[in-house]
């Protein structure tokens, strides 16, 4: 039986791989942060067949020791510090979690299991302020948020572990991807959670910050088999995994309004508070070498995507 270590497992993308690797029969060992209240929401259906261990990427020693007891054959690496707007608030947190942290889980597994297959959640921000559209494994980053260089430099460091001690090191560019599970701060989720709310009379207005702003959106339970993928091949490698589509959150709100019936323009005001510092205009990935290298290809179109997060959320209120 195969043994993978998840980190992050709580979270979106956690939860989704979790189950596709139970599927695979696969030992799931998750490492989880001590919280004074359990947010076991995500994986709550999933939670009696994960073993945990307790840990924090800023602490090497809970890395060390998880590792060292489990002795994995694959790690993936999606803890992060992974808001975006956050991370102007916390700079300092989002460089030790998102991009040292990536360093630290690195040296536990090369102290202890270095034969032990890595994947890193790289992130489409790290393109930032595009140098090309659309974006390839070979374009430039241009990080345009304290996030966005934490990836950065923990997308290097992990390559960069790969060319020195020749570990199996994988980074996955994975350009944005959503669910009923996301985070409620993502704009997706806080469109569908507000379109759901104001469908039922529970909300009145819905306030966001760029409308203009492009994204490439794919769906999270598609993505988490192309993490899966990379580790599977005879040589680790990066690759870009994106839908090929880009829409802006203006039409995201168009759709999701439009499928309860609203029209959005009586809802939506803009907020300044929702701006960023500094903005990534538009993102577009072209996932053709994961395409031909891993036989991946998103199921999930954009428009079943924002219709699936609305009926979901509408099923939680009702
Ligand atoms: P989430 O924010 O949903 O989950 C993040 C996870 O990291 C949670 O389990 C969280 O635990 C955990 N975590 C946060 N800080 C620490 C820490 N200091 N030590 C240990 N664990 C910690 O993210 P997603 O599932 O959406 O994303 C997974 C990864 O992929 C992240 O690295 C993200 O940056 C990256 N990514 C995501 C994309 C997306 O569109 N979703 C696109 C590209 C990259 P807790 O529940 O306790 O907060
Ligand atoms: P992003 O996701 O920053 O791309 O990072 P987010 O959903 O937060 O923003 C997407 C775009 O929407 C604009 N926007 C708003 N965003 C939020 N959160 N709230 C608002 O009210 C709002 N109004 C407009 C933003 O300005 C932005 O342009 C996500 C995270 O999952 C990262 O961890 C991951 O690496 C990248 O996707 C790829």
């Amino acid at each position: 039986m195969k043994k993978a270590l998840i980190t992050g497992i709580t979270g979106q993308d956690g939860s989704y791989l979790a189950e596709l690797l139970l599927d695979k029969g696969y030992k799931v060992y998750g490492l989880k942060r001590r919280t004074a209240t359990p947010n076991f929401e995500n994986i709550k259906h999933i939670q009696n067949e994960i073993e945990f261990f307790s840990g924090d990427l800023r602490d090497i020693t809970s890395l060390a020791e998880a590792v060292q007891i489990i002795k994995p054959d694959e790690v993936y690496n999606l803890a992060a510090q992974s808001f975006v707007g956050d991370s102007w608030r916390q700079p300092i947190y989002t460089g030790e979690v998102t991009g040292l942290g990536v360093t630290n889980m690195l040296e536990a597994i090369r102290l202890s299991k270095p034969d032990a297959r890595f994947y890193q959640a790289s992130s489409s921000e790290m393109f930032g302020k595009v140098m090309e559209i659309p974006q390839t494994e070979k374009t430039p980053f241009y990080p345009r948020s304290p996030y966005g260089v934490a990836k950065v430099y923990g997308h290097w460091i992990t390559v960069n572990y790969r060319e020195s001690y020749d570990m199996y090191a994988c980074s996955g560019i994975l350009f944005n991807h959503e669910s009923p599970r996301r985070g409620i701060e993502f704009v997706t989720r806080k469109v569908t959670d507000a379109v759901a709310k104001i469908k039922l009379g529970l909300q009145e207005k819905l306030l966001l910050g760029n409308l203009d702003a492009k994204r490439d959106w794919g769906f999270a339970g598609d993505y988490v088999k192309a993490m899966w993928l990379m580790l599977q091949q005879e040589e680790p490698d990066d690759f870009v995994i994106a839908t090929g589509e880009s829409h802006t959150v203006k039409e995201l709100v168009e759709i999701a309004f439009k499928h309860v019936g609203l029209d959005w323009q009586d809802y939506v005001l803009q907020d300044p508070r929702f701006m960023r510092p500094a903005e990534v205009d538009i993102l577009l990935g072209d996932p053709a070498k994961a395409k031909q290298n891993l036989k991946w290809e998103p199921e999930v179109s954009f428009d079943q995507l924002v219709k699936m997060m609305v009926e979901k959320d509408l099923e939680k209120y009702q």
